[in-house]
C-alpha cells in the first residue's frame, strides 16, 4: 500500500493539551509607533490566521475558545453617533452565532497590549478588566471601579448581565454602568495585576460623532432600574453586511440614532 497517500493532517497528530503556561510567552514587550504596519505584512507575520481570523495552535488542543470583538466607526466608514456598548452587544450576539466560545473580549480598537503574559482568557466567576495599566492613566487605574479599554467576559456573565447598555449614545458612561451591572448581578470584577495589565493607547482626538454623553450622569443613576430592560434581550439593529477578510471578519450594521 501506498501509506503516503494517508499522511496525517499535521492537525491530527495533535495528542495534548497546550501547555497552561506557554513557554514561547516573553512577558513585556516594547512597542513603538512609528508608520503602521500594512494588513499585508501583518499577514505574513501570522502564517497560520486563516481566512475570517481564526486561529488554533498547530501542535496541542488550545484549551479555551476565545473570541476578540472590536467595536469601531469612522475607521472605515459611517457617521451616525457613535455607540460602543451597543456595538459590542451586536458583536457578541454574532460571535455567539458562529461558536461556543468560552470567552469573549471586549477591546477598543486603539490598545495595543504591552505584556503578553496577561493572558486573554476568562475567569470563571468573574468579569475581568485586563486593562488595568494604561499609558494615558499613567499606568495606573483612573479610579478603583474602572471597567473600560479591554475586558474578558464568559458568555454567561455577558447574558447573566444582559449585556450592555444600548442607550449610551456618544462618548464615556457605558464602561462605568457595566461596572454597576457586574455588582448588581451578584459578581465581582477580576483585574490583572498593574504590572501585567499594560497597555498604549495610540493617542488621537475625539471623533466626531463620538461627543461627551452629557446624559450618562443622569443614566447612571438609574442603571439599577433599568438593566434588567435594557441590554441583549432589548437589543435591534440591522445587519448590513458581513465580510471575512484574512485577518479578520467585519460586520457593518445599521444601529440607528439617539432617540
Ligand atoms: C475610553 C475607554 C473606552 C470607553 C470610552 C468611553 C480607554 C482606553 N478606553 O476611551 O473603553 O469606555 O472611554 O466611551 O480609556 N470608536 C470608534 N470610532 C469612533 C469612536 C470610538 O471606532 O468614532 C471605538 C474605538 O474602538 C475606540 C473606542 O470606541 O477605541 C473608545 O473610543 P475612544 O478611543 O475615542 O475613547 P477613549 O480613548 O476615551
Ligand atoms: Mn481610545
Amino acid at each position: 500500500t501506498n501509506l503516503s497517500f494517508f499522511t496525517p493532517d499535521p492537525e491530527a497528530v495533535k495528542t495534548q493539551y497546550c501547555p497552561v503556561k506557554s513557554p514561547i510567552l516573553v512577558g513585556p514587550l516594547t512597542i513603538v509607533y512609528s508608520k503602521p504596519p500594512s494588513l499585508k505584512k501583518i499577514q505574513m507575520k501570522n502564517p497560520y490566521v486563516t481566512h475570517g481570523g481564526y486561529f488554533s495552535p498547530r501542535h496541542c488542543f488550545g484549551r479555551y475558545r476565545t473570541a476578540v470583538i472590536i467595536p469601531h466607526r469612522n475607521r472605515e466608514a459611517g457617521n451616525g453617533t457613535f455607540n460602543r456598548a451597543k456595538l459590542l452587544n451586536i458583536g457578541v450576539r454574532e460571535a455567539l452565532r458562529l461558536d461556543n466560545w468560552d470567552c469573549l473580549i471586549l477591546h477598543d480598537v486603539d490598545l495595543v497590549p504591552e505584556n503578553d503574559y496577561n493572558l486573554y482568557v476568562c475567569d470563571e466567576y468573574s468579569p475581568k478588566h485586563l486593562a488595568s495599566a494604561m499609558d494615558k492613566f499613567h499606568y495606573n487605574l483612573p479610579y478603583w471601579t474602572y471597567f473600560g479599554g479591554v475586558s474578558a467576559i464568559t458568555p454567561d456573565q455577558y447574558m447573566r448581565i444582559n449585556g450592555f447598555p444600548n442607550s449610551y449614545w456618544g462618548w464615556g458612561g457605558e464602561d462605568d454602568d457595566i461596572a454597576i451591572r457586574v455588582r448588581l448581578s451578584g459578581m465581582s470584577i477580576s483585574r490583572t495585576p498593574l504590572s501585567v495589565g499594560r497597555y498604549k493607547m495610540v493617542m488621537h482626538s475625539r471623533d466626531i460623532g463620538n461627543e461627551e454623553n452629557l446624559k450618562r450622569h443622569n443614566l447612571l443613576s438609574n442603571t439599577r432600574r433599568t438593566w434588567r430592560e435594557d441590554g441583549m434581550n432589548s437589543l435591534v439593529f440591522s445587519m448590513l453586511s458581513r465580510e471575512e477578510t484574512p485577518l479578520y471578519t467585519n460586520i457593518t450594521v445599521d444601529i440607528g440614532n439617539p432617540p
